[in-house]
């Protein structure tokens, strides 16, 4: 019997849903059976514009032919290889695409396959490689407030979340946190990078002289943090973090999770704010959310420092069964061709203008205290109802679903960040439908 995609089972206790209300969910679920370029068809057959690319991932947007056959075709062709010590030859053409993409010192790209794996393998390249360099007292980890690297160890260690924090123990050691760069006083209403707070990255000093320089491995940063809100990178921040990174031996690691693929309007954020970190860290768009795909991106000295020893001696003890996965690689390789064919990355650019004049204009909406942009994401910040933080923003959440789009939103914080194929005309269906329910929210 063909599996039926459409229809809601009647029991929905089984699973036990990530990140979400599930007791309040399955009272009132809300399903999506198809999706096509900018749009999700719920299973009550209504359409629902994509405001936010799925969770930030679908950059090229849904059910793009291309990365559709290539899943097909790989699948059929050469569904699984073992990942380790066995390879497969678009594992390698892929990592040669990323690198021929990616800022010119990175030209190693370690396979993952999610975000949060690509960040736990990034911190722990980080740790051994000043091991591997004799410099093995570099035990620290340096995050940032507000940061949010994923959901394992390492990243929840080095994460800023308090509730993603607070109750799964003692976490890794030897981590400290960098302040968070959102000053709403100083920079409500910034279009593009604010102008307050490159002070903030001064904090690295502080911390660089309590634990002393020679046990700090790396700092790691979402050059733009996405889940807590979109907290813009005040200008000269980036570089000032940079600066004293360097001065200090620190390895700096950009998380683009979220930033790279084009969010920006250029492949990755470090192109887009010119500063090189030492590591990068990608999913989501790497496969546009289509099948499950993360990687580290190296830079050569990095790569070269573990290339030595008898050369029968694995290198680097890590690793997954899905690194490299036949099938994610077809979808990356056909992700990229897709960017790449319909030029997406310069079409986020050359909309942005018109996405920063579309939000900026809820402005004077009812409870709206801040808004802030970036290439093709937005936030709206709003009003928190008094003793009773999140609910106003889940409230617009549901009533934008109802009106057929969808947005997200942490906090009281809208967050938005759609497909680049997004147009002018669905820009104003966005912003209209939001700006007709903040005017009837509570
Ligand atoms: N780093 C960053 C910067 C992220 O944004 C991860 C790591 C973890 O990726 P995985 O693939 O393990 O989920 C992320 C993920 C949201 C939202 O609505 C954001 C993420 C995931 C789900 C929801 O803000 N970011």
């Amino acid at each position: 019997m063909a599996l039926d995609r459409t229809t809601i089972p009647n029991d929905l206790s089984s699973f036990w849903m990530p990140f979400t209300a599930n007791r309040q969910f399955k009272k009132m679920p809300r399903m999506f059976v198809g999706a096509k370029d900018m749009h999700y068809e719920t299973s009550d057959g209504r359409q629902v514009l994509d405001g936010t690319a799925g969770l930030w991932c679908c950059n090229a947007g849904h059910g793009r032919p291309k990365i559709v056959e290539a899943i097909a075709g790989q699948a059929a062709q050469l569904d699984y290889a073992p990942a380790f010590q066995i390879g497969h030859p678009l594992a390698f053409e892929l990592a040669n695409r990323l690198r021929d993409m990616a800022p010119d010192p990175f030209e190693h790209v370690f396979f993952t396959n999610s975000g949060s794996e690509a960040v736990d393998t990034a911190l722990k390249i980080a740790l051994a490689y000043h091991r591997a360099k004799g410099d093995g007292a570099r035990n620290r980890l340096i995050g940032r407030e507000r940061g949010y690297h994923g959901v394992g160890f390492g990243g929840i260690s080095v994460g800023g979340i308090v509730s993603n924090r607070r109750v799964f123990g003692t976490l890794l050691n030897g981590v400290d946190h960098l302040p968070h760069t959102h000053l709403p006083d100083e920079n409500a209403f910034t279009r593009g990078q604010p102008e307050h707070g490159a002070y903030l990255a001064d904090d690295l000093e502080r911390i660089v002289a309590l634990h002393g320089a020679d046990t700090i491995a790396a700092v790691i940063v979402e050059p733009m943090a996405g889940s807590t809100g979109v907290l813009l990178p005040p200008k000269g921040y980036l570089e000032k973090l940079r600066s004293i990174c360097t001065k200090h031996g620190i390895l700096l690691i950009f998380d683009e999770v979220i930033t790279a693929f084009g969010r920006l309007g250029s492949a990755f954020a470090a192109d887009h704010f010119g500063v090189m970190p030492d590591l990068i860290t990608t999913a989501k768009g790497l496969t546009s959310g289509v099948i499950p795909m993360g990687a580290v991106l190296a830079t050569a000295e990095i790569h070269d420092t573990f290339m030595t020893g008898p050369e029968h001696m694995i290198e680097l003890f890590h690793g997954y069964t899905y690194s490299g996965n036949p099938v994610a690689a077809a979808a990356g390789l056909a992700t990229l061709d897709t960017y790449r064919e319909e030029n997406l990355f310069q079409r986020a650019a050359d909309i942005a203008p018109y996405w920063e004049d579309a939000l900026h204009s809820l402005k004077d909406l009812p409870h709206v205290i801040d808004i802030r942009n970036m290439g093709l994401i937005g936030a709206i910040e709003l009003e928190p109802i008094a003793g009773e933080p999140t609910k106003r923003a889940f409230q617009a959440f549901l009533d934008c679903f109802d009106k057929g789009v969808l947005i997200r939103t942490t906090g009281d914080i809208i967050a938005l960040s759609p497909p680049l194929i997004i147009e002018k005309s669905d820009i104003d269906v966005l912003f209209g439908t939001i700006a007709d329910v903040l005017k009837a929210l509570n």
